[in-house]
């Protein structure tokens, strides 16, 4: 069974990466230089037509084609790696409310720190609540580290690198998050931080 993911410095292949270090999966990785095109390729768009990344192919499944499985989109990715690789997801339950996570996160809180217009309107009130919910130190989903807060802490981790001149302290809880999550040994090695 081999699991390859397409990414490149920099990119949000860089959430399903951490995922599968911190839970000791093992994958091959395929790094795209994006300033050279290469996602652009023929070879690549086979892959992923809409020459985004990340992609994984997972061949221990077959995809509708009878090849093995492709999936594009970093959130769908994460969510078959909980389910089919980490066995993160035991009931429906968990399912539904690591979608839920998953899509908050890149449909909601990328939006509000990347796009200026939501960035004004947004961030501090996502930034309020996450702070309140993320006060108890607990996983945002069931009892272990696992896919939700790999997406939503990737995002909030982005924060100093992007907006080096924000003001976190008042969400202490981020700020301490984020401090933890710069050491963690998986993260600073898919961030090439040593
Ligand atoms: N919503 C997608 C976003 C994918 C995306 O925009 N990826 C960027 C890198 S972070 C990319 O491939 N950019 C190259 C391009 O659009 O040409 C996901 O989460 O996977």
């Amino acid at each position: 069974m081999t699991l390859t993911l397409y990414g490149g410095p920099r990119t949000r292949a860089s959430m399903p990466r951490w995922y599968m270090e911190e839970k000791g999966i093992p994958y091959d990785l395929v790094e795209l230089d994006l300033r050279g095109n290469q996602h652009r390729q023929p070879d690549y768009l086979a892959i992923n037509p809409f020459g985004k990344l990340p992609a994984l192919v997972d061949d221990s499944l077959t995809g509708a084609d009878g090849q093995p499985l492709v999936l594009f989109e970093s959130g769908a990715i994460l969510l078959h790696l909980a389910e089919h690789h980490a066995g993160e997801i035991q009931t429906e339950v968990q399912r539904s409310l690591t979608n839920q996570w998953l899509l908050f996160a890149n449909a909601t809180l990328a939006i509000a720190l990347f796009v200026p217009s939501n960035r004004e309107r947004e961030f501090p009130r996502l930034m309020e609540e996450l702070n309140r919910q993320l006060t108890q130190g607990r996983p945002l989903v069931g009892d272990h580290w696992g896919a939700s807060d790999c997406a939503v802490t990737a995002y909030l981790a982005y924060l100093p690198i992007f907006f080096p001149q924000e003001d976190l302290s008042p969400y202490p809880a981020i700020q301490s998050l984020i401090s933890t999550t710069q050491q963690r040994p998986a993260y600073r090695k898919v961030m090439g931080m040593d």
